[in-house]
Order: C-alpha cells, then structure tokens, then sequence
C-alpha cells in the first residue's frame, strides 16, 4: 500500500495538487491503459475526518479552502493499492466496478482516484466512468452557504470535480474515449446542460446495476454514439441491488432504498421502498474490515424503516429486534472500531423510545462523535443521524411533506419534532438537523412558525445541529416545476432571521469557554465589514447583529428588528399516542408505557 501525499502546506499542496492531476496530458507512451477507468472526484473519495469534511467541502466556496487545509493538512492523503489502483472509493463507484464485473473482465477495468489516471489512461481506453455526488454544488445546502460567503459557483467540491473534467477534457487520448457521469450528483449535469463545458458524453440517472446502463458501456466501447442522459431503472427486488466487496469511502454499505414518507421535495423516495438482506450487508462490512477499513456506515434514508418493509406491519413502527440485531452485529464485528449513523426520521423516536435507548447502548461505545458539554455518557460520546425537520409550519408541512410524521397526523408535526428530540436527547442522540428556508409560497407567517419551533426547542433545552438550506427544486421531483428563493439577497428578514438563529443555537456547545462567544462576535462583525453586507442586502443586517450577540435579542425585538418566537404548547407522547388510529393501537410496543386505555399493545 503507498499514499497519494500532500506536504500538508495549504497554499503549495493545492497548486502541486492541481498540478497533478494535469499529468493527464502527459501520460506514459508505453501505457495502453486500460479499457475501462472508474473514477470519482478526490473530494468525494477522502475517507478522512468523518463525514463533516466533505459536508463542508460541499458547502464552503474555494476560497475558504484554506481552513480545511489548516485543520486537516493531510485531507488529500489517500491510500493506493501497488498497482496505483485506489484502495477506498465512494460507494456509488464501487457498486459500479461490481455491475461492470459481471460483464467485462477483471483486468480491463480499473477504478482510480484522479491523480492515478494518467497510469491508466491509454491508447486502449474507451470509457472513463464518472461516480458524483454533487458536482456543482447546486443542491440543498450546498449552495446557500457558499452564496453567503460569495460565490454560488464553486463550492470546494465542485472546484475538485471540475479539475477532474477538465484533465480528462485535455487527455492527449481523448477522442478514443467516451465519458459517462453517474451517482446522484449527475441530474446536475444535465439540468445545467453542462455537457460540453465538462466534456460529458453521457449521464447516467439511476442504477449501475439496470441491464442498460451495462448497455451503454457497450455502445461506448464500440465506439457508438451515446445518448447525452439515460434513464437507468431502479431494481424492485432486493436480490438485484450489488453489493461491493471492497473497501468503500467511510465504509459506506447501503442498508434501504427508497423511504416511503413521499415528500414531495426527495430525490430517493421516488426508489422503491427496499430493505436489504442482513447476510450482504454484513459480507460487504466485511469486505471493508478485511480491506483496512475501521468505519462503517449504512446508508439509508429512514434506517427505522430496516425490517419492516413488505411485512405485515407497517413500515413506521419500527422493528426493533431486527435493527438491534444488525446493528450488533455490525458493531461488534472484530475490526468494526467505529460506526456512525447516516439518515432517519423522527416520529419512531416518539413511537418506540426504548430502542432508541437501546441502539444508544449498543452503539455509543462504537461513536467516534464526542460532545462533552451536552453528552450524559462516561466518554461524552454521542450519535448524529441525519433528520430532516424542513419547517414548523403545519400548513407549509402539509404542503410539501403530509406523511412525514406517520403514524401521527402531519397536524401534530411540532409536537412529534419537540417529543422526538427529547427522546433523542436523553439517549445522547443530537441529530444533525435540516431545514428548508424560501420554500415555494412560504410566507411571514410559516416562517414565524418555524422560529417559534427553534425557540421553543431552545426554552426546552432540546439540541440538535440545526441545518438550514434555501429551497432548492431537485430534478425529477414532485416539485421538480417549483421555484422558491433564488438569491440570499432576496432572503427577508425573518428568513435570514431562521438560518442566523439556526447558527447561532449550533454553537452552543462551544460557547463554554470564556473567549469563544466574544470570538463569534468579533468575527461576525469583521466578516459582515468586510464582505456580507454588500453580498447579502439589507435584510441580513439585523440577523447578523443578532447573530453575533453584540445586542440582546430581547433588545432587538423591542427595536422591531427581530422575531421572538412565542412559546408553544404541544402534546406530550401520551397525548400523541392519543391521536393514532385505533388500528395502529396494536402495533405499539407495552414495555415504553404511555398507552392509551383501548390499546391492544404487544
Ligand atoms: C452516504 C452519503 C453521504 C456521505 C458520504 C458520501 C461519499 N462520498 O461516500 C456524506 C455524509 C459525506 C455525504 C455528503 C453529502 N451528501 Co450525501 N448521501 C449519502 C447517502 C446516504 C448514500 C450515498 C451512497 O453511497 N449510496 C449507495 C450507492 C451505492 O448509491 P449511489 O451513490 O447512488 O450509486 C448508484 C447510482 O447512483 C449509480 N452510479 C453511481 N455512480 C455512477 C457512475 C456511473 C458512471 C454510472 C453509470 C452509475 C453510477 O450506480 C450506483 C449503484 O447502483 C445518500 C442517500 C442515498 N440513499 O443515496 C445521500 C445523498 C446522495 N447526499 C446528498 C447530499 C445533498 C449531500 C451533501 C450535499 C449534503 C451537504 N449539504 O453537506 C454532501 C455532499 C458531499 C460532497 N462531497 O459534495 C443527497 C443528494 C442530492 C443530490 N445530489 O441531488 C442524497 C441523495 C441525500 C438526500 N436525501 O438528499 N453524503
Ligand atoms: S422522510 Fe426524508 S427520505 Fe423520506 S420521503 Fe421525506 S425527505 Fe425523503
């Protein structure tokens, strides 16, 4: 095994790095290559520094590169296998390599992070084949903060996933090659019609394993003309999903597909609702451990809904003998030394907290995440799933998302949010959480309601890291059509208001020290000087100030600058469990009490 090294030196390592990847142009005469070449951006690959690097790559623009640079020097070190092949890669690539496996033989395929390719890239290429997950950055979250520092255009990982096209674009074998584009990223190629800027032949939306995607592989490698987009389709059946066996970038193994809540805004959702067999998501955690790996993580968009799915129980309430059995199982496989969580949602919190408590004693020993001023246990660690809150407006929530908190009617969302994250909280879970701001048609008033949220979870001591993204209508959605805010300078007041407060509660945790609150405000200050006002407008203004905490917010809202969320009565679980219908009474676990009088409960 060798490495591809930095020298940990931000401003040097990032030109030689550039550098680099530009030997593309000048690869060795006496390589063929090979036919066909996995690749993925280098930003998309690092398997370093948990999943917050990448999510900050995804948001932070190019400029601020810089930091990331300072705090993990050694971010672009990654591991090659002798024969310059790359030893971790996203998933998304490595369930490609195995679709391509069952047709194409092993020798005439590679996959390489993109500093290798010139090693690979030859006279005999036909197809280099492109794995991203979010090209351009145009996606939620993605692009809104970079657009609050100043460019909307280039994320750091977009900066990454451009250099990658433009050394293939300028390959001295380019025209003997074809380059297709997959993974979920790749919708962004083709709403942007991006095609010849990058140099894209072909994008790939949907699965490696779909019969034409393998198609196209042929006609590319026929020398055919490509289809610009192909829309692969989704195996219905479990058997047909690959699994990798090797090792995956955060030991990433998908565990469902699909989710069955149908949000209007999910990309995923719109997959069939899929849990996978637990016999292959171990072979492929041990495929991982057997090549190095000490992470796992299982991607899923719902894990409660794992064990449940085409049962005769509905899919929300959550069978936790099958979750606590895999998830032991994977923690406790020799050479698992760490495991985080991916997504899931928050009404099973509230519909069966003793799992909660249970997967919290199971896999807290195993979390590499510590938060020493909020967690309760011995070695302050903690578990931070993926949650999407989107707002606290019931109207708006009935909008874009009516079956988000089944089995609780959409009505009662503010309660099921505030009861949710108080189980979590006691179990040591602090969820990352997401927030739509700007959605299509919001008003004053929905944005009032989701301060209200914000504020009651802070009156109630309730944490979670709280993400708020602007509205953003992803291809092939039910919202595909629709249009919310734009432009952060068209954000009002009382949505900047939302996204400030939002920052403003996440660091919380750090603010124990007596220098980090006055750090925050001086830096707020001296940013808004210097570059935000002009970029975001007006109505950023008093948010900022708030923000900063240079006034009190009760202050600012006597002067009518801000909103102060006005307290909220909700339900407790009882009065929740009150609500449900009575055929759902059944399928309610006794031991976590609070059951209403009439229930069946097992
Ligand atoms: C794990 C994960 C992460 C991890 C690890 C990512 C990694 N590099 O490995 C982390 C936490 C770092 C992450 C970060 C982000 N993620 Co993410 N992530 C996921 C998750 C849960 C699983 C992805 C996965 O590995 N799936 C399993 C593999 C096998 O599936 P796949 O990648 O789709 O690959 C299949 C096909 O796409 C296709 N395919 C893939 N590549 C190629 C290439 C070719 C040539 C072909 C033909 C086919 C093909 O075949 C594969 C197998 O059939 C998905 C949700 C999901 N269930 O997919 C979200 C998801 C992909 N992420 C999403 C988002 C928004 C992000 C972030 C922007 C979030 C943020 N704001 O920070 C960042 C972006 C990171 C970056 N570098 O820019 C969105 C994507 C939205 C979009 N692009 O439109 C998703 C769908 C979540 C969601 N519900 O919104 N993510
Ligand atoms: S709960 Fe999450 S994954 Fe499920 S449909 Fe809604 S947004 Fe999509």
């Amino acid at each position: 095994m060798r490495t591809n090294r930095s020298n940990g030196n931000s401003e040097t390592s990032k030109y030689q790095d550039t550098s680099r990847i530009q030997q593309v142009r000048s690869p060795q005469p006496e390589n063929k290559g090979k036919l066909i070449v996995i690749t993925a951006p280098l930003t998309e690959s690092i398997d370093h520094a948990g999943y917050f690097i990448q999510m900050a790559m995804a948001s932070m623009p190019i400029w601020m590169e810089f930091v990331l640079n300072s705090k993990y020097p050694k971010w672009r070190d990654v591991e090659v296998w002798p024969d310059g092949s790359a030893r971790f890669m996203p998933a998304g690539a490595r369930v490609v390599e195995r679709s391509l496996l069952s047709e194409f033989r092993s020798e005439d395929l590679v996959v390489c992070y993109p500093e290798n390719l010139p090693q690979f890239i030859g006279s005999a290429t036909r197809v280099v084949a492109v794995s991203t997950h979010n090209p351009l950055g145009v996606t939620f979250a993605a692009g809104v903060y970079t657009s609050i520092f100043g460019s909307s255009k280039s994320p750091i990982n977009s900066h990454y996933a451009l250099q990658l096209f433009n050394a293939l674009k300028e390959s001295p074998y380019r025209e003997n090659f074809k380059v297709i584009v997959g993974g979920s990223g790749g919708w962004q190629i083709t709403q942007t019609d991006s095609f010849e800027e990058l140099g894209v032949d072909s994008v790939v939306e949907g699965r490696s394993e779909s019969a034409d995607t393998i198609e196209l592989f042929r006609k590319a490698i026929r020398g055919e003309p490509l289809p610009r987009q192909l829309e692969a389709r989704h195996p219905t059946k479990r058997e047909a999903i690959l699994f990798p066996d090797k090792r995956t970038t955060f030991g990433v193994v998908e565990m469902t597909t699909g989710c069955g809540r149908r949000c209007n805004f999910c990309v995923p959702d719109l997959n069939p609702q899929i849990d996978l067999p637990k016999e292959r998501i171990m072979g492929a955690v041990n495929a991982n451990v057997r090549e190095g790996n000490r992470q796992i993580s299982l991607a899923t968009e719902d894990l409660f809904i794992w064990g449940q799915v085409q049962t005769n129980i509905p899919f929300f309430f959550p069978n936790r003998e099958a979750l606590l059995d895999l998830y032991s199982e994977i923690v406790n496989t020799p050479g698992v030394e760490q495991h985080v969580l991916s997504h899931c949602t928050m009404a099973p919190a509230v519909v069966d907290p003793l799992l909660i408590k249970k997967m919290s004693d199971c896999l807290l020993p195993k979390s590499p995440l510590h938060l020493p001023s909020m967690s309760s246990h011995p070695k302050k660690k903690y578990l931070a799933p993926l949650i999407g809150l989107e707002t606290g407006s019931v109207r708006m929530a009935k909008k874009i998302m009516p079956s988000k908190a089944v089995p609780f009617s959409i009505d009662h969302w503010p309660s099921v949010v505030l009861e949710g994250l108080r189980v979590l909280n006691i179990n040591n879970w602090f969820p990352v959480v997401t927030l739509m701001v700007g959605n299509p048609g919001e008003t004053d008033q929905d944005v009032k309601e989701t301060l209200d949220l914000i504020y009651e979870m802070e009156r109630r001591h309730l944490f979670a890291f709280l993400v708020p993204s602007v509205f953003t209508p992803l291809h092939d959605t039910r919202m595909e059509s629709q249009s919310g805010v734009t432009e952060t300078k068209n954000l009002t007041t009382l949505q900047w208001q939302l996204i400030m407060k939002c920052w403003k509660l996440n660091l919380r945790p750090g603010q124990s020290s007596w220098w980090g609150p006055t750090a925050w405000r001086l830096g707020s200050i001296i940013m808004w000087l210097y570059k935000l006002k002009k970029l975001n407008g007006p109505n950023f203004t008093w948010p900022l100030m708030m923000f900063s905490g240079v006034i009190s917010e009760g202050r600012l809202a006597q002067m009518g600058k801000i909103y102060l969320g006005k307290p909220l009565k909700t339900k407790s679980r009882k009065e929740l469990l009150a609500t449900l219908r009575p055929n759902y009474l059944q399928y309610l676990r006794i031991d976590n009490g609070d059951l209403p009088e009439e229930s069946h409960a097992s």
